[in-house]
């Protein structure tokens, strides 16, 4: 049922008679879900009970009570709708590559399952439960709609490349998902029940970046604001998405980015809505083409957070002109507390730490000035990711790491007139918005956000 193309092995080993365990963490969410699809596919294959465990990680990449309260509530619904279906849901604290293991050999798991994840810590968490483990370990894309590993074996240049290779694969992958049924064979014995009140409370995390209340965080929020966005907002996108003043945006990025949506989902329902095929079309391409390519990156390139994961002319402009004179220059502190003297960067900047939501176009322009007032493409590099993933719900993201490279250091771009220090990188100017859509409305929306949650 489940496409083997989806699906790699991490650890080949003699399946022994167990049960099967899905080690959740990208992909959280019960429905549309190739790894528990496959997990309970194997499952009933081998007349086992199946259990999906989560291993929850205290500062994961410097992640606040923001995020982390967005994701606990999603992984609550998420482990009710799982109980009901006979599925065991475990939440085990600590460190992955030990309690993971651990897991295994108390439960006498048969074999364990997990989504796809292309960054660092997770390959390196993967790594070390494979070695530690003897049975056999799969894992399978629940989050891309093209595998990553199938769309290309390498890191791609731009849109324009990995493009024509996932449109020829689609009519393989985009396909419906089959219902998750109930679970036929019972796990043994109860499952620990889990107080949400008390991990929340017992999680070390910032809670200086306040929790979000105008999104509602779970799969059904999520589902609900796909029909929203289709119904109310897909006919304009393509006129409206870079306008910061239009609601034209569909606002599923916090949902993708902990997998309480599926993007699969989203694109068979976006290709099947009566919107305007150019609307359609113009969305699909973030979805399916920029996103997948953001996983391409953190996938083949093991830098994609420094500089060196820039491409070469990129690095040898911005080197061109690391002595040029900054007219401005801004401390990490100064551009946290919005106290730059363009009141376009600060309205952004404002927006981010009050909503955990900036808009698609000013994250361009937030990142590319960034790069204009600091020191070094480093400082840059480093100000631009210590913010995003500090504020931004949908933070710690490969489409994160890919749109701040894109916006300081030209990855998936091509190179442009040169100019004093951002060289030949894109260039956009604060005229460039005036132009585009209106400064004052934008700085008026953000402030007024931003009083309304006593920012
Ligand atoms: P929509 O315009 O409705 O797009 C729908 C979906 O398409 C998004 O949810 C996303 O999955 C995908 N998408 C849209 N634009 C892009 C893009 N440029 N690259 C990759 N995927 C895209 N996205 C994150 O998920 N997390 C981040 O931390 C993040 N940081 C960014 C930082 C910078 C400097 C830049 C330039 C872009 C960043 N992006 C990030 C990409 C993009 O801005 C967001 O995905 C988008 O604004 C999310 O809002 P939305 O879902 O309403 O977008
Ligand atoms: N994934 C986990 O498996 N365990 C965690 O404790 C965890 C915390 C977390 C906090 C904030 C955040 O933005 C993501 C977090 N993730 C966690 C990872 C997330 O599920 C995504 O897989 C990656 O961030 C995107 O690839």
């Amino acid at each position: 049922m489940i496409l083997q193309s989806r699906i790699r092995i991490l650890k080949d080993f003699p399946a022994s008679n167990g049960p099967v365990a899905y080690w959740m963490s990208r992909d959280q969410r019960s429905e549309d879900n190739w790894a528990l699809l496959y997990a309970q596919e194997t499952a009933i294959e081998r007349g086992q009970p199946l259990c999906v465990i989560f291993s929850l990680r205290d500062e994961f990449l410097g992640a606040a009570m923001r995020q982390y309260t967005f994701m606990l509530r999603g992984l609550e619904e998420t482990s009710g709708t799982l109980e009901r279906k006979g599925i065991p849901f475990f939440l085990l604290r600590g460190k992955a590559e030990e309690e993971i293991p651990r897991f295994v050999e108390k439960q006498n798991v048969g074999v364990l399952v997990t989504d796809f994840d292309p960054l660092r810590i997770k390959r390196e968490w993967k790594e070390k439960v494979a070695q530690r483990i003897r049975i056999p370990f799969f894992e399978v894309d629940a989050h891309n709609i093209v595998a990553c590993w199938q769309a290309s074996d390498k890191k791609e240049y731009g849109a324009y490349t990995i493009r024509p290779k996932i449109n020829r694969l689609l009519p393989e992958f985009m396909e419906e998902f089959p219902e998750l049924g109930g679970h036929p064979i019972p796990w043994p014995h109860e499952a620990p029940e889990i107080n949400w009140q008390d991990v929340r409370r017992s999680l070390k995390a910032d809670s200086s970046v306040g929790k979000v209340s105008w999104l509602k965080p779970g799969a059904s929020a999520g589902s609900g604001m796909l029909r929203d966005f289709i119904e109310n907002r897909l006919a304009v996108y393509k006129e409206a998405r870079n306008d910061p003043t239009s609601k034209a945006q569909s606002n599923l990025s916090p949902y993708l980015h902990f997998g309480q949506l599926s993007a699969q989902r989203v694109a068979l329902e976006i290709m099947k809505s009566s919107a305007p095929r150019a609307a359609k079309d113009a969305f699909l391409e973030e979805l399916i083409i920029r996103r997948e390519l953001a996983d391409n990156l953190c996938f083949y390139e093991p830098r994609y957070d420094s500089v060196e994961g820039f491409p070469e002319w990129a690095r040898k402009t911005l080197n061109d002109h690391r002595m040029d004179p900054r007219p401005y220059l801004y401390s990490i502190e100064e551009f946290e507390q919005a106290r730059t003297h363009d009141e376009l960067w600060n309205a952004a900047q404002i927006q981010m730490a009050a909503k955990g939501k900036m808009h698609g176009y000013m994250r361009m322009y937030w990142a590319k000035k960034i790069l204009e007032w600091s020191e070094s493409a480093q400082e840059a590099l480093r100000t631009a990711v210590y913010l995003n993933d500090k504020y931004e719900l949908d933070g710690r993201d490969p489409s994160g790491y890919a749109g701040i490279a894109w916006s300081i250091g030209g990855l998936h771009d091509r190179a442009w007139g040169e100019r004093p220090v951002s060289g030949k990188i894109r260039y956009l100017s604060y005229e460039g918005c005036k132009r585009k859509f209106d400064v004052d409305t934008y700085v008026n929306i953000c402030f007024g956000e931003a009083n309304a949650l006593n920012m």
